[in-house]
């Protein structure tokens, strides 16, 4: 355990010095870690940043853009071989066919690189020809982060937390049940072993449809390639620990080893080398399903923030070796779905459901933003006269129909606590919020030369997230 932990750090340590001295010499390299919870906007986010970072007419708020020191911008292979490409051209295709769609769910990581032709500033612009940065994408489910928890607890007590999570939950039944019919302490066999990790399973998979983000182990829900793997085989279970070669010990052993063998790697081989980092989120959706999404909600992102607090972890520190994450920008995503005018106060919300994070700790120097975003504007903007009182609206094709709608999706609350009380108190319902949702297709795209899709603030966050690097 130790050795392993001691490898692990050392393998890290010089790759690490490879990597500073590859930065120092030749051409500096930008890791920008995207990451969010399930349908927050990730591929959304990289594909559009991407076009719009070849063609920079919409990109004024990103200074080196708008000075016109980008003098190109072009996709090179990445510099890791085993991690899959993100697939760009796809996505882009999806997004603007005559027919545009969003692109496919993606539930795993991927790897881009952009490499960015930039003219130096100040002083420096007529000594120096223009220099080569590379900004290396990495897209990750941020499921993946809230595993991270699971190092700190050993079967027993991650068992016991779960359970009660579970006890009052509807979907939990079938596991439940499961349950009741097994002797955790007889011998282990593979039947009933694998019978409850599929009704474990079933129960992640309803929580998570329902709107709950309290979904660890990570995988289970995002197996990849390691669908039927014993290491995701497992299930809590209570009561004392069982006699060796009995169930229990056999899932405890494989709790164990998805930790080494699934969590430790992730947060080695890539997470500890990000430099910067934009957390997504979805917050208008969960607004619409209600309170108890918001808070849970909330409980996600503090989990997910704990990520970047170094210290909280200690075979974190050990791999972080000093290093941090040196910028994290929270985005709301989707802006588009309401009128302008409700953008600061999207911005407020975002603030709110990641101020406790953010307090808690700092993040030991890490430079933090909110913003409110939308990666694909997909509506237009319309006011008009409703019962004598001006509305703001949006306007757009429906996703489920087509059709054009102009939608008034109710205020949000100018004071994000009437968003956070309610769910925190444990109501079910919204009493004075009224918020409803809507799902709009991507508008069809006809692309003037030079200027990428439209964004809202796309160029901002960009500037916020590697702006100063260029
Ligand atoms: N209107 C609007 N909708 C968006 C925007 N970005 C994402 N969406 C919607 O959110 C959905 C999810 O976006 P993705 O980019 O696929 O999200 P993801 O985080 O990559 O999702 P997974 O890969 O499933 O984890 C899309 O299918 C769109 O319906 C945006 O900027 N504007
Ligand atoms: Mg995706």
């Amino acid at each position: 355990m130790v050795i392993s932990t001691l490898a692990d750090t050392l393998v890290r340590g010089v790759e690490g010095a490879g990597d500073r001295i590859s930065e120092a010499f030749f051409e500096p390299v930008i890791r920008l870690g995207v990451t969010g919870l399930a349908r927050s906007g990730k591929t959304v986010f990289i594909t559009s940043l991407v076009a719009n970072m070849m063609d920079r007419g919409r990109m004024n708020g990103l200074v080196a853009a708008q000075e016109g020191r980008v003098a190109a911008a072009f996709l090179q292979p990445q510099p890791d071989d085993t991690v899959p490409r993100f697939d760009y051209e796809t996505h882009l295709g999806a997004l603007t066919a005559s027919e545009p769609r969003w692109p496919d769910s993606t539930r795993t990581i991927s790897e881009l690189r952009l490499s960015l032709r930039v003219k130096p500033a100040g002083l420096l612009a007529g000594l120096q020809g223009p220099k080569t940065i590379h900004l290396d994408i990495v897209d990750y489910p941020g499921e993946w982060l809230l595993d991270l928890a699971l190092l700190d607890k050993d079967f027993r007590t991650w068992s016991e937390e779960t359970l009660t999570r579970v006890e009052p939950r509807a979907q939990a039944q079938e596991y439940r049940a499961a349950l009741g019919q097994t002797d955790t302490s007889a011998r282990h066999d593979e039947v009933p072993a694998k019978a409850l990790a599929t009704a474990f399973t079933g129960y992640l998979q309803a929580v998570r449809d329902a709107g709950f983000y309290d979904c660890t182990p990570g995988r289970f829900l995002l197996p990849g390639d390691l669908a039927g793997s014993p290491a995701i085989t497992f299930a809590p279970l209570p009561g004392p620990r069982g006699p060796r070669g009995s169930l229990w010990r056999e899932f405890e052993r494989r709790y164990e080893a998805y930790k080494t063998r699934v969590v430790k790697p992730f947060f080695r081989d890539h997470f500890t080398r990000i430099d910067r980092q934009i957390v997504l989120v979805d917050a208008l959706g969960a607004i619409h399903r209600g309170p108890q999404a918001v808070e849970d909600m909330r409980h996600a992102m503090a989990e997910i923030l704990g990520a970047f607090r170094p210290g909280r972890n200690a075979f974190l520190t050990q791999l972080l070796l000093g290093r941090r994450v040196e910028r994290i920008l929270f985005a709301a995503t989707k802006a588009d779905h309401v009128h302008h005018s409700q953008h600061a106060r999207l911005t407020a919300i975002i603030e709110a459901l990641t101020r406790e994070a953010r307090d808690r700790a700092g993040f030991a120097g890490a430079e933090t933003a909110a913003m409110a975003i939308a990666s694909v504007r997909a509506t237009t903007e319309e006011t008009r006269a409703h019962q004598g009182q001006a509305l703001d609206m949006v306007r757009g094709a429906l996703l489920d129909t087509g059709k054009q709608a102009a939608l008034y999706p109710g205020e949000l609350p100018e004071d994000p606590m009437q968003l956070l009380r309610p769910g925190q108190e444990g109501a079910q319902n919204w009493l004075e919020v009224d918020f409803e949702s809507m799902r709009f297709a991507p508008a069809a795209l006809t692309l003037k030369p030079g200027y990428g899709p439209p964004h809202i603030r796309l160029d901002r966050a960009a500037q916020f997230l590697f702006g100063d690097r260029l």
